[in-house]
């Protein structure tokens, strides 16, 4: 059985996160993943605090398992869900976006673990001196707000520049991916794009569908001319908001004013259209729907499988 440090430091069967993911990583996902043995992410997003604290009290209703919650810093209600994480005493907090470290001491506090995700070397050092459990080495494959590195570089530099577990993120979607973060030096992995097609993600039926039908070339990345890079499927809205990213005529003002409310759209609305459907450039590979626990129980034993013949590789 696959075993790392990170089933010791966080008390479950296999070391995978699953991503939070703005309007879609609610307690229904998240509970499915920790009673399968993961560790679930109620994600904040852009979401009020109120909201972020419904979806914590559901999910200790819906499992004893370990859970988490993901506070996206680049929200105006951060400040806010960063302390109703902390009221509600959830044991695992997540952190993208930012840099978490005016928060820290919060949490640190009353014993959570605070894993924030970093997109470079220099910001893993920083977390690992502001008493950061683990750091989550995110590569620029991954849907969503991402950083300029590729996980194959990233995560052996992070794991090289600290201490701390290294868990790695972007662009894995199966054993293969596992297998290959556990040599790059992570001791773990979070996942995001798969479990879009989870039975448990409630997000828009549109939205699977898009990810069931994407190729590996179906991702674009915009947006970072207004400091909010973010990787999504090809459709019509990435398109017109690229033209006018590179249109010296559209103000930056206007480019943040045409980029609201895209998010909600897409896994809320399902608006095939006009919404911005976030997902990394693995979800070529995301074929079926499947539950939670198949997911992760399938990932695991072909990351086992890959493992357990390497030895073919050498005499
Ligand atoms: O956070 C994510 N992915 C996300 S958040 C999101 S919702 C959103 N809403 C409005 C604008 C932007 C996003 C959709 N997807 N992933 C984790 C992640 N964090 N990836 C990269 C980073 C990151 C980037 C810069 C973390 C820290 C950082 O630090 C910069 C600094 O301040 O030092």
């Amino acid at each position: 059985m696959l075993k790392t440090v990170l089933c010791d430091l966080l008390d479950i069967k296999y070391p995978i996160f699953q991503g939070g993911m703005a309007w879609i990583s609610d307690a229904e996902l998240a509970s499915a993943v920790s009673d399968a043995g993961g560790i679930g992410i109620i994600a904040a997003g852009n979401s009020p605090a109120e909201h972020v604290l419904n979806e914590i009290k559901k999910i200790k209703k819906m499992t004893d398992r370990p859970f988490g919650v993901n506070v996206m810093l680049m929200s105006r209600y951060a400040h806010e869900v960063a302390q109703v994480a902390a009221d509600e005493k959830v044991k695992i907090i997540v952190t993208g976006a930012g840099n978490p470290a005016k928060h820290m001491k919060m949490w640190t506090e009353y014993g959570a673990k605070v894993i924030p995700v970093v997109p470079s070397v220099a910001l893993a050092k920083l977390m690992e001196r502001c008493g950061a459990s683990a750091v989550i080495a995110e590569g620029g494959e991954a849907g969503g707000h991402v950083g300029d590195i590729t996980t194959m570089a990233l995560v052996p530099q992070v794991c090289d520049a600290v201490k701390i577990p290294v868990i790695a993120a972007g662009g894995i979607g199966d054993g293969r991916g596992i297998a290959a973060a556990l040599m790059l030096g992570a001791c773990g992995v979070q996942v995001g794009t798969r479990f879009l097609t989870a039975m448990e993600c409630v997000v828009h039926e549109n939205y699977k569908n898009m990810v069931l039908k994407a190729k590996d070339i179906d991702t674009l990345f915009a947006g970072k001319r207004v400091g909010h890079p973010i990787r999504a499927l090809k459709n019509n809205f990435v398109r017109e908001y690229l033209k006018k990213e590179y249109d010296s005529s559209v103000s930056d003002e206007e480019l943040l004013k045409f980029g609201e409310g895209r998010f909600k759209l897409a896994a809320v609305d399902g608006d095939i259209k006009e919404g911005c459907f976030l997902a990394g450039q693995i979800a070529g590979i995301v074929n079926r729907e499947q539950s939670a626990k198949e997911i992760i129980e399938e990932m695991f034993a072909q990351a086992e499988e890959i493992l357990n013949g390497a030895k073919k590789f050498y005499e």
